[in-house]
């Protein structure tokens, strides 16, 4: 590894920390999280190998903090859906295939391929609807919580059938379920929309013209409204790619208590004009407290499509400090290419749903 590309990619562990990645999906989707600072949990030990599976931002050498995945079951089908975004590293010196399934106590895995990762690069994949798994019963989440361990098995093949095996990794990952109705827990905040306002959520653009947030009634969980967020682009040149990204945002004290959450059902969505080419998807995801990344979702390269869902309900669990003021973001980027001659001006446009979102607590 070149020192300038090491140095770039210090620099972006020191902005992050820690960044998960994963979705979930049900009739209404689910998804999930990891954040390793909050578990007392010890890393894995290294296994030597020449690739390996991350579930973070954390680069190698330094060793990733343990993997947590948190859900919670309120809401949710009878089949939960988890998805997630992983990183690949190849450090072998031929370009791999590579493969992902995994494997746990109640689950069924896909069993996806991924496609290429050249010689000492690494890359990001969305697995969508990766596993499901029969919703938990309340009775079997004492005192609202449980615990469960799942393993994601990466292969790497030396040929594009998929048939020379070269070599594989296996990746331990928490599952930590939650019940949020559980009279356990304490709800500190529930942001349902429903009486009309915003309830303290603001709409940020951070690359683009505008943005707007207000109730809405197209797409919602509980009736009558949601929050909507509105960020717009002005295009007027043909020709160029375009970055449209935004964001919600509001900020909260945590109470204090050892046990703090927050829960997001989201929903994303673009309205792209004619000419844009780009396809009706989004780049990525993320929820960020204050600048640390909690969740990311998607791929950071600009022109991979279909990186995240669109159009359908997510859930994000996301543990939170104890006791303290924080800002909670939801960002929503999307690109996109302009193509043919002049335009004249169009805007374009990235929605941004949540409703029922919830902080609870409660002691250890
Ligand atoms: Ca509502």
């Amino acid at each position: 590894m070149s020192m300038g590309r090491k140095m770039k990619l210090r620099s972006i562990v020191a902005s992050i920390k820690i960044a998960w990645v994963l979705l979930i999906l049900a009739g209404v989707v689910i998804t999930t999280f990891a954040v390793t600072t909050m578990t007392t949990m010890k890393p894995a030990g290294n296994q030597a190998s020449g690739i390996e599976l991350r579930l973070s931002s954390v680069d190698p050498p330094d060793p990733e903090p343990p993997c947590i995945i948190y859900r919670d079951i309120v809401g949710v089908p009878e089949t939960t859906y988890l998805g997630l975004t992983v990183r690949v590293f190849n450090w072998k010196d031929t370009t791999l295939y590579f493969s992902i399934t995994g494997s746990g106590e109640g689950y069924t895995f896909k069993t996806v391929q991924l496609g290429t990762v050249d010689s000492g690069k690494d890359k990001y994949f969305l697995l969508d609807a990766f596993a499901t798994r029969p919703r938990p019963a309340p009775e079997e989440l004492e005192e609202g919580e449980k615990i469960e361990t799942i393993e994601l098995i990466l292969s790497a093949y030396s040929d594009e059938n998929y048939t020379d095996l070269v070599e594989t990794y296996t990746k331990q990952v928490t599952v930590h379920w939650i019940n949020s109705e559980d009279p356990v827990w304490t709800i500190e905040v529930l942001n349902n929309f429903d009486d009309g306002t915003v309830q303290g959520w603001s709409a940020v653009v951070e690359v683009g013209n505008s943005a707007s947030e207000e109730v809405a009634t197209d797409y919602v969980l509980s009736a009558p409204y949601s929050l909507k967020a509105t960020i717009a682009r002005l295009t007027t040149m043909a020709g160029y790619s375009y970055e449209l990204r935004g964001r919600i945002e509001k900020s909260v004290t945590t109470p204090n208590k050892d046990k703090v959450f927050g829960i997001f059902d989201l929903r994303f969505s673009t309205a792209f004009g004619p000419r844009s080419h780009g396809s009706k998807v989004t780049r990525f995801s993320e929820i960020r407290k204050d600048a640390d990344i909690l969740i990311h979702l998607g791929s950071p390269a600009w022109n991979v499509a279909g990186s995240i869902p669109s159009d359908r309900w997510l859930r994000m669990v996301v543990p939170l400090p104890k006791n303290t003021t924080v800002t909670l973001k939801v960002i929503l980027c999307a690109y996109f290419y302009i193509s043919g001659g002049p335009i004249g001006g169009e805007d374009q446009y990235a929605y941004i749903w949540l409703d029922n979102f919830k902080i609870i607590s409660k002691e250890a």
